[in-house]
């Protein structure tokens, strides 16, 4: 996966030089003129907002939301302004292709005071300019009303996060994270598949090994509700006195996080970590971790397969396989991990429940730790879980994006 290409130390301070110069001039660096390469676009704002979880009032975040791509600053500061959405907007690449990514700083409407920049960090990404690697220290961020164009060409494959640097330990917490991944140039080859199904795979492993039938995006995360409830009245929490008390997946809460994709009582929240699968499908999920704390994450009853790790094939230098298979998952702040899983055929003897899309067994996606598995103020399951449902028959169409539910 191409080790040669990482440039060294020295060539990257040269090249964040070289990049800063250029921005001064008034101009972003520019991919060279004339290369055929598919160009993606995506444009974020950077605002506030309120989140919904059970038991407690609306909670002030900050956030990203997807914005249209093209639009001025202003046009965006118009339609998203204090309409920030947690967990952020999943990214999507593919690789050597080129990402431009705008991001506009639409401002704060609870917060007139506070006069924050934000920027895009891809955290992992072996970035030469540093110009776009959003260390706002070392780089440059985006002021309230300003806009700026990151530009990306992703080499490696894998699970990767984003997240605002500025103020980070603030603005990761008040839920400016997302996850981005990159597809891998082995996408589409139908051959190296061994069930010939798909032409989706996790890595570029050149023995179909890693290949998926459907693949799901999960951060997980948690919630200091007072350095949320202090940023929204003006005071300040000292992070030190971190003990977050909700516990999340996409920025739900179970029994949130089951339900679908944009679901009208969760506004700002829209992504579900609802995972449903026909029997015999193989299961990708693309896990990234941007709390604070670590977690263990199960699935009782079926086996994890550990592919990934921080965006890199688990592989030995000599090729040898790497990959484990385990029963719990750890991830600490951070991380992010690739996991392969089939689903089970349909068990007619175990119990099963029902929803739209017909009779299914249900088996938890959960932390570990039970004191991860409640909501506050509330009895039963909560917190950190979700359901991974296996349907008798086969009635789900392909998958079509990440993370799709169907409902
Ligand atoms: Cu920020």
């Amino acid at each position: 996966m191409g080790g040669d290409r990482r440039p060294g130390r020295r060539s990257v301070l040269r090249a964040g030089a070289l990049a800063v110069g250029f921005a001064v001039g008034g101009q972003a660096l520019a991919p060279a003129a004339g290369a055929a390469r598919a160009a993606t676009r995506v444009a974020l704002a950077g605002t506030d907002g309120h989140m919904v979880l059970p038991g407690r009032e609306p909670l002030y975040v900050f956030g990203f939301a997807r914005a249209p791509v093209g639009a001025s600053a202003g046009e965006v500061i118009a339609a998203l302004k204090g309409r920030a959405q947690h967990v952020a907007p999943i990214i999507e690449a593919r690789q050597d292709d080129d990402l431009y990514l705008t991001l506009t700083n639409a401002g704060l409407v609870m917060r007139p005071d506070l006069a924050d920049s934000h920027t895009i960090h891809w955290h992992g990404f072996r970035l030469p300019p540093v110009l776009f690697d959003g260390v706002p220290e070392m780089s440059v961020s985006v002021p309230i009303e300003r806009q700026l164009t990151y530009f990306y060409r992703p080499h490696d494959p894998g699970t990767y996060m984003y997240h605002c640097h500025f103020e980070d330990v603030e603005h990761v917490q008040m839920g400016m994270a997302g996850i981005v991944f990159v597809r891998p140039a082995q996408d589409g080859d139908a051959a190296l598949d061994p069930l010939r199904r798909t032409t989706t795979y996790a890595y570029n492993d050149g023995d179909g090994s890693t290949a998926y039938d459907r693949h799901f995006a999960i951060l997980l995360n948690e919630i200091e509700e007072r350095m949320h409830d202090a940023d929204e009245q003006i005071q300040e929490f000292i992070p030190t006195d971190y003990e977050p008390t909700y516990f999340t997946l996409n920025g739900r809460v179970y029994p949130q996080t089951v339900l679908p994709n944009d679901h009208p009582s969760l506004p700002r929240q829209p992504v579900s970590s609802l995972i449903q699968l026909n029997p015999g499908d193989r299961a990708l999920l693309r896990l990234a971790n941007l709390g604070y704390r670590q977690h263990a994450m199960q699935l009782p009853g079926i086996e994890l397969k550990v592919v990934g790790e921080d965006a890199t094939l688990r592989r030995a230098q000599s090729g040898a396989d790497t990959s484990y298979r385990t029963g719990t998952l750890y991830l600490g702040p951070g991380e992010a991990r690739d996991v392969l899983f089939t689903a089970p055929p349909f068990d007619p003897a175990a119990p099963a429940t029902q929803d739209a899309r017909g009779v299914c067994n249900v088996y938890l996606f959960k932390n570990r730790d039970f004191r991860r598995l409640g909501n506050p103020g509330s009895t039963g399951l909560g917190g950190m879980a979700t359901e991974v449902r296996v349907y008798r028959g086969s009635p789900l169409p392909p998958q079509t994006v990440v993370g799709e539910t169907y409902a």
